[in-house]
This record gives structure tokens, sequence and C-alpha cells, in this order.
């Protein structure tokens, strides 16, 4: 008989975390950057953690990664050709983008441990990296941002919390940076995080793009495994945020009526915007 139950909980707050029980710690590491876990859970799969906050797990990373690409992607101008990924070291977003079609993808991570480890413990989200078309450096976004005199069509922040090594991602003089390499009429979006737990991440989104871009709007999706389960994005365009006239077919979790919906807020959520 196992006497001893092993979990994992990513902590809210004092007084609230959400916990995973597991069967196995497969790594952790503490890099230049951050602190890398991985787990083996018993009911989502493979989880990584950074700094102690739950960043994917096999289950449900099909939800941020269509989000975070599907609904920048139908959202530009003209049909997207290149894209920018800054964060997004696990893979995931690449991945989604290499189904869209897109001819050439920049990834821009700061930290080589985590595609290194994600390498090994999430093969077919990192494998994308392999692909000839999907450019991996390794190197600082933000510096990236101010310095390449190449253009985007799409750019997507796949960031951890505005906490940390993520902080600068959301602030203007970053945005204004952004905002000269993204082609006209093509997307910028980034996650923003929590509204009910992290009540300041989609206003300090708002903050850091409204001064670059004309149009800045946040949409939102049902992620189970992050700070409770609703969680936005905020995209910005220097043109109207319209749809593109192209139909997408359904993932597991978009679907073209969701392109349109989840933009619908709740009241709570426009106030932090307001
Ligand atoms: N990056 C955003 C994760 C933020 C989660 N926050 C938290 N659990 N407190 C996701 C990386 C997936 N490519």
């Amino acid at each position: 008989m196992k006497l001893i139950e092993n979990w994992f909980s990513e902590r809210y707050s004092d007084n609230l975390q959400l916990s995973f029980r597991v069967s196995d710690q497969l790594l952790s590491v503490r890099t230049d950057f951050q602190r890398i876990d991985v787990f083996e859970t018993y009911d989502f799969g493979k989880l990584l953690s950074i700094d102690g906050t739950v960043q994917l797990t096999e289950k449900d990373e099909f939800v941020y990664h269509e989000m975070i690409t599907r609904m920048p992607y139908l959202y530009s101008d003209r049909k997207p050709e290149n894209a920018l990924i800054i964060g997004g070291g696990d893979g995931g977003a690449a991945g989604e983008l290499v189904k869209l079609g897109l001819k050439s993808i920049v990834n821009v991570e700061i930290d080589g441990q985590v595609v290194e480890v994600c390498r090994k413990h999430f093969p077919s989200l990192a494998s994308s990296f392999s692909r000839k078309n999907v450019e991996l450096i390794i190197g600082d976004g933000i510096k990236y941002a101010e310095k390449t005199d190449r253009k985007f069509d799409m750019i997507i922040i796949d960031s951890t919390d505005p906490v940390g090594p993520a902080e600068g991602l959301f602030n203007e003089d970053f945005y204004r940076n952004i905002s000269r390499i993204l082609s006209d009429g093509g997307v910028v979006v980034t996650q923003s995080g929590s509204p009910f737990y992290q009540p300041k991440a989609i206003g300090l989104a708002h903050k850091g793009m409204a001064p670059a871009f004309s149009f800045v709007r946040s949409y939102t999706a049902f992620i189970p495994t992050y700070p409770s389960g609703f969680w936005s994005f905020t995209m910005a365009k220097k043109t109207p945020i319209e749809m593109r006239e192209e139909t997408l077919d359904p993932g597991q979790y978009f679907n073209m009526e969701i392109a349109r919906s989840s933009f619908s807020l709740p009241e709570f959520v426009k106030k932090l915007i307001a």
C-alpha cells in the first residue's frame, strides 16, 4: 500500500492554490532566468511549471496554443506569411503556425533551457523547432524587437506572467518597437492573464499597446489549469480589428463561432480595461 501522496501546487495567494496529484517529478532545474519543473500528473499528463506557475499541461495546452495563433491569423488584414513569436520556448505556438501554413516563423526565446527541457519532455510540441521554416533564436525578445530590421505579418507574445523576466514584455517602449516591425494590417497578440486573479495584467497589456496602436481588444478562453480557468489575450492593430474573409476548420477548442464570440467580455472585465 502506498501511503505517501505527492502533489504539485500553484499558489495563487497565501490562502489559495491549485493542486495536481503527481506520480513523478521528472525534472527540476534552476536556470539563469527561472526555475523549471516537469511533473507527471495523474489527470493532466505532463505539466511544465516555471517559477511555480503552470505553463502548460499535455491535456489542455491546445486551448492556449490555438487561441494565441488562430485569432491573430484570422484578424490580420491579409493572410499572414511570416510571424514572430517572443517566448514560446515549448514550441506549441510555432507548431500551430506551421499548421496554419505560414511560410516563415522566427521564435525568440530568452531561456535556452526551456527549449531543451521541452525537446526532452514535450517532443510533440518542441518538434516544431526542427521544421525548416521555423528559425529558433535563443535571445532577449525585447532587444530583438529593438534591433531587427525584419517585418512581420503577425507577432505573438507567449510569455510568463508580467512579473520577473516577462515584465518588460508589457510596456510601452516594447510595443513601440513591435509596432515598428509589424506589417501594416498585421496583428500583435499577447497573453494577458486571468482577469479574476491577476486583474492588473489585462490593463497593463492595454496600457502598453494603446500608445503604439489605434485598435486594442481583448478576448478570452477557458483554460482549466491556469488561475481561475478563465484567461485573457489582448490583440492590437494599426487598422480596425475585423475578421478577414477566411474560414478555418475547427481545432480542438477553436471554431468560427469562438473566433467571433471570444471578444464578448463580462462587465467586470470591461471595467478592468476602461
Ligand atoms: N505562457 C503563459 C502562462 C501563464 C500562466 N500563468 C500562471 N499559471 N500563473 C504559456 C506558455 C505556453 N506556451
